[in-house]
């Protein structure tokens, strides 16, 4: 049973503007443990990621390089707190109840929106992390590939921000054109990532540089495809098993999305660094 002032949350007769679906659900001690734990080792990640991008910023060279590590550091910091506030959430919005299971306190709601919110902090800055790292000629005016990435980005996010807030099943209508308006501008902005890669396998001067440039595209290929999944979910599956796939599928997709990738982009500013920092050794042994 849950509490009234959730019953009421959770309403679908009152609107299509309903509390998110973690709310409306009751759940076994493991699903609810299971959500826990997703968000802590998502927020640990991130934590983790901190240090390694501080650590490697001075093992690459040039400006560009450089300024990809410090985003690389504001996305773990603004990940990290929104992941341990969403944790905390989690925490102090459901109570264990006499039949053993978890359901909504009912004092305040749990919300996926926060998440959206953080990835308009972050989704620029990894969109603008490719930009520099594939070392693409930005362009000016509307051709400018870190305005038609960011605003393709953030058309999508903002788009699926709104549509959160409408996880109505029985009346699924603006969740879905949100939606789907929001997967066009996905399509749109990894067209431009796909662009922005093709760019560095030609121009990258490693061999490893431009494998790993391959890995990103798939990073983006399958794991920022999986975060539509998730919104979805009241769709696909309104119950507390669809409510722990989805914080898993959100978890697996940040981990990967925000540290791996960075990892992998600070890879290849390593290699490119020394093979430049190699060519100047040799043409300063030829003028000598
Ligand atoms: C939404 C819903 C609308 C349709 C689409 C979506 C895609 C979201 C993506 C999010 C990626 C987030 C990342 C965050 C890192 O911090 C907004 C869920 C297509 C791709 C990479």
């Amino acid at each position: 049973m849950l509490a009234a002032s959730v019953a009421a949350a959770c309403n679908t007769e009152d609107g299509a503007a309903i509390a998110n679906m973690e709310n409306c659900l009751e759940y076994s001690p493991l699903q609810f443990e299971l959500v826990g734990h997703a968000l802590v080792i998502g927020y640990a990640a991130q934590a983790a990621g901190f240090v390694y991008f501080a650590m490697t910023m001075n093992m690459t060279k040039g400006k560009n390089y450089q300024l990809s590590s410090i985003y690389g550091m504001i996305v773990m910091l603004s990940a990290f707190i929104l992941l341990y506030n969403q944790w905390k959430a989690w925490e102090d919005n459901f109570m264990l109840n006499a039949e053993g299971m978890y359901t909504a306190v009912g004092s305040t709601l749990f919300s996926n929106g926060y998440r959206y919110l953080n990835w308009s902090i972050d989704v620029p800055l990894l969109l603008l992390q490719l930009v520099l790292v594939t070392g693409i000629d930005v362009g000016t005016g509307f051709s400018n590939k870190n305005l038609q990435v960011t605003s393709s980005g953030l058309l999508m996010i903002y788009l699926g921000y709104i549509g959160q807030f409408y996880e109505n099943k029985d009346e699924a209508g603006p969740l879905i054109i949100f939606g789907v308006i929001g997967c066009v501008f996905y399509i749109i902005m990894l067209a431009i990532v796909i662009q922005c890669v093709n760019h560095a396998k030609t121009n990258l001067k490693t061999d490893t540089g431009k494998y790993k440039m391959q890995l990103v595209a798939g990073i983006f290929i399958v794991f920022w495809t999986i975060y539509p999944i998730s919104y979805f979910m009241p769709l696909i599956s309104y119950s507390a098993e669809g409510v722990v796939i989805r914080q898993f599928i959100y978890t697996v997709a940040d981990v990967v999305s925000k540290v791996i990738y960075g990892i992998i982009l600070t890879q290849i500013c390593m290699d490119e660094s020394d093979a430049a920092e190699k060519e100047e050794d040799a043409a300063s042994v030829v003028a000598a």
